[in-house]
């Protein structure tokens, strides 16, 4: 196993998940194994219960793992399936030894960071890194570890020291280390005493870098480059030159244009990793799709206007998941992305009051969009701004998307305009509801008093119905007769109103196991109205995006009988 380990210097936030994902996509290329572990450096075991608002979405991983969004950019780029186990976290680690120290494993001895933590850091490294990520189930070949925050701060501490160890452990063949750095630009000249700096923590913590990735906001001048490797003690081969462009998707070639693998092959002696001529044939593929994808978009002057309505919408990590899957969409379906972002709360009648500019503004985007997406969320501030963006989609016969919530608003708006059922709405928002008035329900096997860990997460399979072969959705996800997606979810649709809806139109064409839940909505005689009670958005992949998605950006730009005919399909090499 060879381990590539991305740590970060002088600030954090500057782009080190886009650059290790980069490099193991990069890795994966040459038909290698790629897998990667995320460390972060806080005492937080559980990501379900940090704040959106604070930490950005909480990401679902397929074992109902609830992570921050960093194990999604790994899924994302190198197309594989994280457990959640592939993040460590202070918090973990400690319990996971100081459970050990109670159980006696310890024989007594003092239980110390120097060896007892250190070595449990090491020990969990290896075992995860083994875990096989992808359809072939074999051990994967190369590990990339991306360790959060920056080198130097206490909180990281442990783990630099872990790796320090491990370089020893593993081998020096088998351990590289990019560390990224900033060059910042002040009054036209790139500044590099912050690198040097940070090169210097690091060898003092005992680490080498094998490569210095410098970020900085235009192309590094030769000069800049020679006096880095000088005074950090590195060839100039083993400085890297990231520049600021126009989309992260881009990354990689960049990597490449630079060489940098050339670099990282050597290191690695990955020559003597043995693949067979189908493994160099898939990562062959691999580099043209990849290319194919994210260049050809920049030939496309389309652009599609999608609305997101949303309830944090000034925080826009939080539906980071769902961005990229619109992303990927659209690089599929060849066409330029605009997200409008609208505040649902701007959309209902009283904000008119309160502020009529933004009230009007809000309208303006959904009435100008192509496409409406109303994401997951909780809470009940501004659902019924959603609501009303759900009718204007229906009436309107504008494509529609709802996820989660998303679906709930959806049915929710049918019982009240089309159904009759004035008073329709949520036991989430209302907890004491009549009966009659209930639309969403809470999921009977969930126990209503414990608020963390109760509720529906991870992969669960959904069934296509009987008689939908008309429907849009089942065709997108090619017909097949079941699929499995990531659920994060306590509240459920009404069984009982189920009937009253099909009969008006509204069909449930998924459903889970039982027959019962409701999984995918969609409406009948509509240009493209569907919705899933699951996050569809936690496994779409830059060359896989998720297919409701593909739907609404095909279905929203006008091309849907294209996509349908396979004129967006991957046809062997990059036309360019
Ligand atoms: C991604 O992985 C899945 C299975 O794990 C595979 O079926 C699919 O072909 C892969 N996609 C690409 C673009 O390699
Ligand atoms: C639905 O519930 C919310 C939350 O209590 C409330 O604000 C809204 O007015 C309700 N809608 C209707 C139509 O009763
Ligand atoms: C799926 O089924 C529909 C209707 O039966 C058909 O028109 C379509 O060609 C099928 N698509 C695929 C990918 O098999
Ligand atoms: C869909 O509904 C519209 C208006 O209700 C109607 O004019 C149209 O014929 C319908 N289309 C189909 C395919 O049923
Ligand atoms: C922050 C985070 O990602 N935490 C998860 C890491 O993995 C453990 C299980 O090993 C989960 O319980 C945490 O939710």
């Amino acid at each position: 196993m060879k381990y590539v380990v991305v740590s970060g210097g002088v600030i954090s936030g500057i782009g080190k998940g886009v650059l290790a994902s980069s490099t193991g996509m990069l890795l994966k290329t040459f038909g290698l194994k790629v897998t990667s572990i995320k460390i972060d450096p806080y005492m937080n075991i559980d990501a379900g219960t940090m704040s959106p608002l604070e930490h950005g979405e909480c990401f679902v991983l397929d074992d109902g793992g609830e992570t921050d969004l960093d194990l999604g950019n790994y899924e994302r780029y190198l197309n594989v399936t994280l457990t959640k186990d592939h993040n460590i976290t202070t918090g973990k680690i400690y319990s996971h030894v100081i459970a050990r120290e109670r159980k006696g494993d310890y024989l007594g001895k003092t239980v110390q960071i120097v060896p007892h933590l250190t070595n449990a850091i090491q020990d969990w490294i290896e075992r995860v890194s083994r875990i096989p990520v992808d359809d072939t189930g074999l051990e994967p070949d190369v590990c990339i570890i991306e360790l959060g925050g920056t080198v130097g701060d206490i909180e990281s501490a442990p783990f630099v020291e872990a790796l320090r160890q491990f370089q020893f452990r593993v081998g020096k063949e088998n351990f590289a280390l990019i560390h990224v750095s900033l060059v910042p630009v002040i009054h036209g000249e790139q500044k590099t005493k912050p690198t040097q700096a940070a090169i210097k923590d690091l060898r003092q913590l005992g680490l080498t870098p094998d490569m210095i990735a410098c970020r900085c906001s235009e192309e590094l001048e030769d000069p800049t480059i020679s006096k880095i490797a000088m005074f950090c003690h590195v060839g100039p081969e083993q400085v890297v030159n990231v520049y600021d462009v126009k989309s992260t998707y881009h990354i990689p070639l960049l990597l490449l244009e630079q060489k940098m693998m050339n670099y990282l092959l050597k290191r690695l002696q990955l020559d003597n990793i043995t693949l067979t001529a189908e493994d160099k044939q898939r990562g062959e593929e691999l580099l043209e799709k990849w290319k194919s994808m994210t260049v050809n978009i920049e030939q496309s002057d389309k652009i599609v206007k999608i609305a997101l309505v949303g309830k944090y919408t000034n925080l826009k990590d939080s539906y980071l998941s769902v961005i990229k899957a619109l992303e990927h969409s659209s690089m599929k379906c060849r066409t330029q992305l605009e997200i409008l972002w609208v505040e649902a709360s701007d959309l209902e009648p009283d904000s008119q009051e309160t502020d009529k500019t933004k009230f009007h503004d809000a309208w303006n985007k959904v009435s100008t969009a192509d496409g409406i997406l109303v994401p997951g969320g909780f809470g009940i501030r501004g659902t019924e701004g959603m609501v009303l963006a759900a009718k204007w989609a229906r009436e309107s016969n504008v494509p529609y998307l709802g996820i989660c919530l998303g679906l709930q608003i959806a049915t929710i708006e049918f019982s009240r305009n089309v159904l009759g059922i004035k008073n329709g709405n949520s036991s989430e928002f209302l907890p004491d509801l009549p009966e009659s008035d209930q639309v969403v329900v809470y999921m009977p096997e969930i126990d209503k008093d414990k608020m963390g860990g109760t509720m529906r997460l991870g992969l669960r399979p959904t069934y296509f119905q009987d008689d939908c072969d008309w429907s849009q959705i089942k065709k997108l996800y090619g017909n097949r007769s079941s699929v499995e997606e990531r659920h994060r979810h306590r509240y459920e649709i009404n069984p009982e109103l189920v009937p009253q809806l099909e009969k008006e139109g509204l069909i449930f064409v998924g459903k889970d196991e039982s027959g019962e839940r409701c999984e995918i909505l969609e409406l009948k005689n509509h240009s493209y109205f569907v919705a899933t009670q699951y996050h569809p958005e936690y496994t779409s992949k830059v060359l896989d995006p998720s297919s409701p998605f593909v739907g609404l950006v095909a279905a929203s730009a006008g091309v849907l009988d294209r996509l349908y005919n396979g004129e967006f399909e991957f046809h062997g090499k990059a036309d360019f």
